[in-house]
């Protein structure tokens, strides 16, 4: 099969809610050297936000969303392994990251900590529906380099703001890096709120990471 085939076959799999399926075109994606940032990307992502737009128009139901979640999380799991193989050296920053108070959407955060941790840096994942106050009160533990919030609903961005807004209260703002990232995120809300950067997906995360690091 060529790789647009087996893209295509990726968000078909995950379309039918098929685990087995997806599995076995990931292996087979593999076997065939595929580009990882490709089948993250073109396949298992996009494949999870065609299903978003079925739930949209009332064509998929949440259930089916809950699904289609957990085996894009269960293959990207997989996939780690041949990230961490390529890319690992460790230790060149800590990035804390958590979803905001009110959302519960994981899997695009979970990508980013496996891409930012498998690229060699300390990942503190807070989890999801993280309350304002533990993200301060856990900065001001651990002194991270990064921290990257992540929302996935429009009513549950402005938290993003939030957080930066009581670090800069606490003190604790000046010389940490805020990443901000989410389907409804963009970058001019990045500036708007004061943040250092924005991403649209987890490889980009990376790049910004990595810029953010040199400037710091
Ligand atoms: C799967 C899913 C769910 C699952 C979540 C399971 C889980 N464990 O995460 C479940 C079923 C639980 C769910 C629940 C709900 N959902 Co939902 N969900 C989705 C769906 C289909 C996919 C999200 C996803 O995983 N995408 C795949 C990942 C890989 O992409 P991503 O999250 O965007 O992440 C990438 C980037 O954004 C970026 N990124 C993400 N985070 C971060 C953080 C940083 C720091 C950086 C740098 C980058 C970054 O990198 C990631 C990797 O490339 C989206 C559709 C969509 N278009 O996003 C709707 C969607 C987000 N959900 C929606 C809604 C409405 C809900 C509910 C309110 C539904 C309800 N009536 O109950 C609840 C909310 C619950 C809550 N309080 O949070 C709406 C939001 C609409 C809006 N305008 O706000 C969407 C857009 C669907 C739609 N089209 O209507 N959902």
């Amino acid at each position: 099969m060529s790789t647009e085939d087996l893209l295509d076959q990726i968000n078909k799999g995950i379309l039918e809610l098929n685990s087995n399926k997806v599995k076995a075109l990931i292996r087979e994606a593999i076997g065939q050297g595929i580009d990882v940032i490709s089948l993250i990307n073109d396949g298992l992502t996009a494949g999870l936000r065609k299903l978003g737009e079925r739930f949209e128009r009332g064509e998929a139901f949440l259930p089916e969303l809950l699904k289609g979640a957990q085996i894009v999380q269960s293959s990207v799991s997989e996939l780690e392994v041949n990230i961490n193989e390529k890319d690992a050296i460790q230790n060149k920053g800590t990035l804390m990251i958590g979803t905001v108070e009110g959302d519960i959407h994981d899997v695009g955060k979970n990508i980013v900590c496996t891409v930012i941790s498998s690229a060699g840096y300390r990942v503190i994942d807070l989890g999801v529906n993280v309350p304002t106050e533990r993200f301060v009160e856990k900065v001001r533990a651990e002194k991270p380099d990064l921290l990257g919030l992540s929302a996935l609903l429009t009513t549950t961005m402005i938290n993003q703001r939030r957080v930066i807004d009581a670090l800069e209260a606490e003190g604790l703002r000046k010389g940490l890096k805020v990443i901000l990232g989410g389907a409804p995120v963009s970058q001019s809300w990045a500036k708007q709120v004061g943040a250092d950067a924005y991403a649209e997906d987890a490889f980009s995360a990376l790049r910004k990471v990595e810029d953010l690091m040199g400037s710091k």
